[in-house]
């Protein structure tokens, strides 16, 4: 048989890579095939997520940032400054936190999911048309977010006038100007072209991109143990495939963006020019918890509680 499977990105971008390396695995080790869709092939996020929950997709790579209207709790990626900078004690977070592996696994579970893994996919750094040092910079600017209302927080306390909307209008809003702004980890900001839009990429530090990846629960619930391991086996390959694959990404992505437009700004920003977006976090942490009440603060605080083994501190 052939088992469906959802992304938001090309082929050749990060969710493609590890859906490539889970259909390898997969073939590889059983008799199932597996049939990938790359972002486009069947509309935006939001419709492959309808599609895996009604069984007509098996999987779906769908990020936090989209997620965050169904399982509210998810938006918890998005409270800034809080996953590590540094990379090893990010993906051992990844690996070990309870939160992601303990708690997130029956929010999914009761929209119809099972939730297979999330991983992280890169800092994330602003492209804009003005170059940005303060939160004063993003005044009078529309920034694009995912549509997820703490990132539209987030932006909001950043200075922004955050503008929600799905990836395939993004180009063409700051094309047309409709939009001054967007985030994404470089890989994406060079593959999707983002530079002939935009002129600036500010590294605030704020964030690092994560996304998840998750079964139709009613098919997932109904393979048999073997296959169960077979489906968790592939995951834990491409896991690790996908950590490694990224360990010289960003500095690619920037030296291929700096080729194809020398003229390009990049600054990163020092301490002190991130202090105020720093301090603008505690109030985006507060929105959180009101959003979601104690079931937020029970994952918000156990995500701390993760972050803080991670990185030994
Ligand atoms: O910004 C977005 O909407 C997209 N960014 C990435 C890195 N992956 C998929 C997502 O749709």
């Amino acid at each position: 048989d052939t088992w469906r499977y959802a992304f938001e990105e090309a082929l050749d971008e990060v969710q493609g890579i590890f859906a490539q390396k889970f259909k390898e695995e997969i073939e590889a080790n059983s008799d199932h095939e597996v049939q990938l869709f790359p972002y486009g092939t069947l509309g935006e996020s939001a419709d492959t997520m309808e599609q895996a929950q009604a069984g007509i997709l098996q999987f779906v790579d769908q990020s936090p940032g989209f997620t965050g209207s169904l399982i509210p709790e998810a938006q918890v990626f998005f409270v800034p400054y809080m996953l590590p900078q540094d990379t090893d004690a990010l993906y051992d977070f990844f690996r070990n936190s309870k939160a992601i592996h303990e708690m997130f696994p029956p929010l999914y579970a009761e929209q119809g999911l099972e939730l297979l893994t999330m991983f992280p996919e890169g800092e994330v750094a602003m492209t804009t048309k003005e170059p940005v040092t303060s939160p004063e910079d993003l005044d009078e600017v529309k920034f694009r977010v995912m549509t997820n209302p703490l990132l539209v927080e987030s932006y909001q306390a950043f200075g922004a006038t955050p503008t929600p909307l799905p990836w395939g209008e993004v180009y063409g809003g700051l094309q047309t100007n409709i939009i001054q702004g967007q985030e994404n980890p470089v890989f994406f900001i060079e593959s999707t072209k983002m530079y002939e839009v935009t002129d600036h990429i500010t590294f605030t530090g704020h964030n690092n991109f994560t996304t998840a990846v998750m079964a139709n629960k009613e098919f997932y619930d109904g393979l048999s143990e073997e296959d169960q391991k077979v489906v968790q086996d592939a995951i834990d390959v491409a896991f690790e495939h996908i950590l490694d694959y990224q360990s010289n990404l960003q500095e690619e992505g920037l030296a291929a963006i700096k080729e194809a437009k020398p003229g390009i700004e990049i600054t990163v920003l020092t301490e002190e020019q991130r202090q105020p977006f720093m301090d603008a976090a505690a109030s985006v942490e507060e929105t959180f918890i009101e959003m979601t009440g104690d079931s937020g603060k029970a994952i918000l605080d156990q995500m701390k509680a993760d972050i803080e083994a991670a990185t030994g501190s």
